[in-house]
């Protein structure tokens, strides 16, 4: 298997909270997830003009921009339900947060249409509504949030925008991202502006960045444009400090889906306990296979077999 990303790919993220790195994903791979995009929105093209904001007025968060966001899973095939769970992403969690046991608390599919919002977004950290506190000063035990391409992300077509952290650190003062709140630096948006990068790329490619880190959504200008992505947020398991979706609130969505087609690895970064653990008996293995009849629960009545024997 082709490697997807290198040490100095996790450096850079240790060092600057934020990075693109292109083609992650094989074109293979983005065409079953974009097709599944076209199965569960319905909808590929925009409006022939960008929705743009008057004249004088600035960038703001709007609820237009969230109308075509949902979480998984969806009723599509497993490329969309699965790949904020692909190996090698949480091979990177893993190697950023610097633990084996990672879990999944965010993983949304977000389609954008020229002409549908005026995407453009204030700089802002995503702590806000990440944690009720403030990012840890140790990183760690903090997030990371990936934004990943299913199209190109090129300028016309809204990719998002960031500040590294040592540029911000220098403008701002040291752990003023930390700091957030916008109205504790009026004019955040002028500050940062020189610094500003994009992460402008192919389909496939992945933007990985820190919930302190400093980044805007942008508009899509391309006429009859559209933008697919996938946003897959680890933390470290069991850190309670971090959070975003509650998996079981969405009772009704199509968790067979992922139970059919997950690895217990998988599985696992959903809060699914592993094969082996005391959770799993003979009773409570039976009752998952009713509730999820596509599930394998090979690999978990084994582990209880091993423990008994
Ligand atoms: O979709 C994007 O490019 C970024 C959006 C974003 O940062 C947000 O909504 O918090
Ligand atoms: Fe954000």
């Amino acid at each position: 298997m082709r490697e997807r990303y290198t040490t100095e790919h996790v450096e850079a993220w240790r060092r600057d909270g934020a990075l693109v790195i292109p083609r992650f994903f094989d074109a293979d791979e983005v065409a079953a997830v974009a097709a599944d995009f076209r199965e569960v929105f319905g909808q590929e093209t925009g409006a022939d003009q960008a929705l743009q904001r008057a004249p004088g007025g600035s960038a703001s968060f709007s609820p237009a921009q969230f109308k075509t966001i949902d979480s998984i899973p969806f009723a599509c095939s497993s490329a969309l339900n699965l790949i904020g769970l692909h190996p090698a992403l949480v091979a990177f969690a893993r190697a950023r947060l610097e633990t084996d046991d990672v879990h999944l608390y965010q993983c949304q599919a977000w389609a954008k249409y020229t002409g549908a919002a005026d995407y453009e977004q204030p700089f802002h950290c995503d702590f806000l509504n990440h944690t009720l506190t403030v990012p840890d000063d140790d990183d760690r035990q903090n997030s990371v949030t990936i934004i990943c391409y299913f199209t190109d992300a090129t300028e016309a077509l809204g990719p998002t925008h960031y500040v590294v952290r040592p540029d911000s650190d220098r403008v701002l003062g040291q752990g003023a991202a930390s700091a957030g709140d916008r109205p504790a630096v009026a004019d955040l948006d002028t500050l940062l502006a020189p610094f500003d990068r994009s992460t402008a790329a192919p389909a496939g490619s992945i933007f990985a960045y820190g919930i302190d880190v400093y980044h805007r959504g942008s508009n899509l200008t391309a006429p009859r444009g559209h933008r697919y992505t996938v946003t897959a947020c680890f933390k470290r398991a069991g850190d309670e400090a971090i959070g975003f979706t509650a998996w079981p609130v969405s009772l009704t969505k199509p968790w067979g889906r992922i139970f059919e087609h997950a690895t217990p690895d998988q599985l696992a970064c959903l809060g699914v306990p592993r094969p082996g653990h005391p959770f799993w008996t003979a009773t409570t293995i039976a009752r998952n296979q009713a509730r999820h009849p596509g599930w394998d629960a090979a690999p978990y009545r084994e582990a209880l077999e091993r423990r008994a024997g």
